[in-house]
């Protein structure tokens, strides 16, 4: 089969790939460059107009990193490494995505991406053993291997409530933000959600907007980010690191620098406790979460008190008790879901300006064309309405595909039903489809990004590698391989007390979704350690011909 033309828009009508690649953000970038190594013929593709993925869509004010700027990063090149530098611990969107296009220049990965491209439907033809993509273009791309890097936290929920189009104002979801300058200096603005990004929203646009009033339903536990600017010697010090880095952070619990170093937490004294509570609280990173204690996911007296210590920071921040009661949980764990780093966060409520809507008892019913009412009639008058509303994690960006496997299954049924794969790496039924940032490897929810999208796109390419090598055309995830795999996450995953807590990492975000701990929390170092096993031993319980 050869290219053929389209005429109208320039791109091809029809490509005939290897390897199509969807998505140009921290994987997508990453498994491009590595395939075309290879030797493969690959492209990727993305709906955006430039790199970045979440970089690229999430510019709402105030987004930035909540990993250190110098472990989120490419860890396989120390020149690409070394060659940028960040300007502070935790650098905001504008410079990350400066970032993610001097990654696509210096590895010239421009060539091979075709922007403004959005996959409608991917479907396995086994007969050919290939996959055919079609654009929402009517573009149609026929490749042996889809690989999917299409981002954990990709699909946002955007349309909320009833009468969202009726609204007059300007409505924005954080993950679709406009790229022009906003003004709302005069403007009567409405945050809904107080998640990660609600709380960078809130905390940077308060001094600017005319009257802010925040929807509050569920609260929220923070820990402070302390973020030091970096010129020339600090850069120097991180890049010195590198090595250290590259061998430490694919090995740890959450792919951060950091690992559990106490415990047995019940064994320490209360005041030890305490001191490194206080410690990992000044550090001003995710480590207070990430790297307490392993025994705050798990044991409900180690997470009650490392939760109170926190309340205890918020309540001495807040003082108002109305405040405390709105926004000071009490009825779930600290770091049972995404743990916000914040900057004066909890001071806005004090400005005179901004105000906190509690929507936990009367909800939000619907946008008006002039605001927002709540179920009790209440009518808030709004010029802006930020939907801050999170996104529908790990499946979404799949199931939002019209995805067909062997026989024409359905991923988007099937995952309808249960979310399984075997190690968000392949799924049974979806021969040579390869997922990134999926259901069920370690992700967002519990891993530093780039550290686990690495290991995961550099399985794939190890294993494409494998079967071109051996001159196969197949692989496939057995039904045993998956099923063994989504038993061993929930027994895990089952055991910590994520999973009483509802959150996007559960899939309770989501009516109708089912629920199951998107992300694996066996730790970073002990999947990888899996994924090598199985390559090692040639892919065993997986399918090859
Ligand atoms: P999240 O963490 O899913 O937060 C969404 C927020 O939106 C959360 O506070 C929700 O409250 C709130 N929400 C959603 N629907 C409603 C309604 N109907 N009424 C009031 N409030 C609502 O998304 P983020 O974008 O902040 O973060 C996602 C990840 O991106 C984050 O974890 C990082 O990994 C980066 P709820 O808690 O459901 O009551």
């Amino acid at each position: 089969m050869t290219d053929a033309q389209s005429g109208a828009t320039g791109a091809p009508s029809m490509i005939t790939l290897d390897a199509a690649v969807i998505g140009a953000g921290v994987a997508g970038l990453y498994q491009l460059h590595q395939l075309r190594k290879q030797g493969l013929k690959v492209k990727a593709f993305d709906t955006a107009t430039n790199v970045g993925g979440t970089w690229y869509w999430n510019r709402y004010p105030g987004a930035k990193f909540d990993s250190e700027s110098y472990i989120y990063q490419y860890l396989f090149d120390e020149a690409l490494y070394k060659d940028w530098s960040w300007s502070s611990r935790f650098p905001g969107q504008p410079e990350i995505e400066r970032w993610m296009n001097y990654v696509a220049d210096r590895l010239d990965l421009r060539r091979d991406i075709q922007f403004s491209t959005t996959i409608a439907s991917a479907k396995y033809d086994e007969s050919r053993g290939r996959w055919t993509l079609t654009t929402t273009a009517g573009q149609v791309i026929d490749t042996r291997y889809f690989i999917t890097c299409c981002g954990m936290l990709s699909a946002p929920l955007e349309n909320m409530f009833p009468g969202q189009s009726s609204f007059k104002g300007r409505l924005f979801h954080t993950g679709r933000w406009p790229r022009e300058t906003l003004d709302f200096s005069d403007k009567r603005v409405g945050v809904i959600g107080i998640g990660a990004t609600g709380i960078q929203v809130i905390q940077t646009i308060a001094p600017n907007v005319g009257h802010l009033k925040v929807f509050v339903r569920t609260p929220q536990y923070i820990s402070p980010m302390d973020n030091p600017t970096y010129g020339p010697a600090e850069a120097a010090a991180y890049k010195a690191r590198f090595e250290e880095l590259r061998d430490t952070l694919p090995n740890t619990f959450s792919g951060f620098e950091y690992d559990f170093e106490h415990g047995p937490w019940k064994e320490m004294t209360a005041a030890r406790r305490r001191e490194i509570l206080e410690d990992n609280w000044r550090f001003g990173s995710l480590k207070l979460w990430l790297a307490t204690s392993p025994e705050l996911f798990t044991d409900p007296e180690v997470s009650e008190e490392i939760s109170e210590f926190v309340r205890e920071k918020m309540r001495e921040r807040l003082k108002d008790p109305q405040l405390c009661d709105m926004l000071i949980p009490t009825d779930y764990g600290f770091g049972t879901h995404r743990v916000p780093l914040e900057s004066g966060y909890l001071e806005v409520y004090h400005r005179p300006n901004v105000e906190a809507v509690s929507v936990k008892d009367n909800p939000i019913e619907c946008v008006t064309p002039d605001g927002i009412r709540l179920a009790d009639g209440t009518e808030h008058a709004l010029d802006v309405i930020i939907l801050a509303t999170g996104f529908d994690a790990g499946s979404g960006a799949l199931t939002r595909i019209d995805i067909r496997g062997r026989g024409g299954r359905s991923l988007r049924e099937e995952w309808g039903r249960d979310i399984r794969t075997a190690m968000g790496l392949m799924v049974h039924g979806y021969p040579n489809m390869f997922t990134t940032g999926a259901p069920l490897a370690p992700s967002a929810a519990l891993c530093n990004m780039t550290t686990c999208l690495q290991q995961q796109t550099e399985w794939i390419s190890r294993c494409i590698g494998a079967l071109e090598a051996q001159g196969q055309k197949q692989i496939e995830a057995s039904q045993e391989v998956q099923d063994e795999w989504v038993s061993h996450h929930d027994e895990i995953a089952n055991a910590t007390l994520v999973t009483k807590t509802n959150s996007w990492y559960m899939g309770s975000n989501v009516d109708g979704k089912p629920r199951r701990l998107l992300s694996y929390i066996g730790g970073v170092g002990r999947y990888k350690q899996h994924c090598e096993d199985l390559a090692d031993q040639g892919y065993p319980g997986f399918v090859r011909q």
